[in-house]
């Protein structure tokens, strides 16, 4: 079983303006809700790619329900914690450049016996998984340390653990030593404390990451794909050119895709042409963090790893 952690989830408000001005009132023209988080988009893909997946995390309130009806829906199982905050909403207004401006909320207060009620929960989910993936941010009183502590535990029981999110959270859960991370370019200059652009930068500090113990470091580069270290190689992924209708919810899909090829047992050159053909099909998909698998299939066929 593959857990995915989202302890802030959202709904997902995406509304389609003419354009955005600041101090003018706007008028939608279409507006759309969903259940949103990074982790939801990868439970979803994973879900839809046949796996046997569980999303967790944290829900309360009419936002939380919102987003229960909506997992079930899409049939995603799913294991909350009920939170008495209210679980937020984000914002994305798209206007007809096609450029796109995020709002996204804080979260609710999380009491320090909800974190106490979802490590329970996590020790539970973890006994019967073999993998466990977590994204995103943590709402409010949410230690920013809780991803080491989700780390160390599974290290304990030698489940694999992807971790993709940003900021403190990700430096101090890189301390742990989680199987796989997905630091873009800003976030491995974040970790190395030194500007890195070039792909030899890159792939500098991807094997430094390796040394340190963390087994898969996946450094995305958008449309020129991305480049991989795996205990001590260093793969290139080349993605075909594709017209992207929503990249968002790439990444999401990207970390998808790898936690089905580890669980499947594929190579990893098989598991991060899986994650790759996601990420690309998700881009190619009008909904945010969904796939089709005939597209995957096909895209699969398109993408080439290259050990370097
Ligand atoms: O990038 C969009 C998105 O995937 C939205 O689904 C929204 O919920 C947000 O990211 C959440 O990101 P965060 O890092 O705050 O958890």
């Amino acid at each position: 079983m593959i857990t995915v952690i989202n302890l802030n989830a959202s709904i997902d408000k995406r509304y389609e303006l003419t354009e955005l001005e600041k101090g003018k009132v706007m008028r939608a023209k279409e507006v759309e809700n969903t259940a949103g988080g990074k982790g939801i988009h990868v439970a979803n893909v994973a879900t839809i790619l046949g796996e046997d997946v569980v999303a967790t995390g944290f829900l309360g309130g009419k936002t939380g329900e919102f987003i229960e009806d909506k997992l079930k829906e899409m049939s995603i199982k799913s294991d909350f914690v009920k939170i008495k905050g209210e679980t937020r909403e984000c914002l994305a207004f798209i206007t007809d450049d096609l450029v796109q401006t995020e709002v996204l909320e804080p979260g609710p207060e999380v009491s320090n016996e909800e974190v106490d009620l979802f490590l329970q929960k996590y020790d539970e989910l973890l006994s019967k998984s073999s993998i466990i993936s977590a994204s995103g941010s943590v709402p409010r009183n949410v230690p920013k340390d809780i991803y080491c502590e989700l780390i160390r535990r599974a290290r304990n029981l030698n489940k694999k653990f992807l971790l993709d999110t940003s900021g403190e959270l990700l430096l101090n859960g890189i301390e742990a030593k989680p199987f796989f991370i997905k630091p873009n370019t800003d976030e491995l200059e974040a970790i190395s404390g030194k500007p890195v652009s070039e792909e030899k930068e890159i792939i500098e500090e991807i094997s430094n990451l390796n040394k340190k113990g963390i087994e898969c470091v996946v450094v995305s580069r958008g449309r020129d794909g991305s480049i991989a270290g795996y205990m001590g190689d260093i793969y290139k992924v080349q993605v075909p050119r594709v017209t992207a209708v929503n990249p968002v919810g790439s990444g999401d899909s990207f970390v998808a895709g790898f936690a089905a090829g580890l669980h499947r047992g594929y190579s990893i050159e098989d598991t991060l042409a899986l994650a790759a053909a996601c990420g690309t099909a998700n881009a190619v998909n009008p909904e945010t963090g969904a796939v089709e698998n005939s597209v995957v299939k096909d895209l699969l066929k398109k993408i080439t790893i290259t050990k370097y």
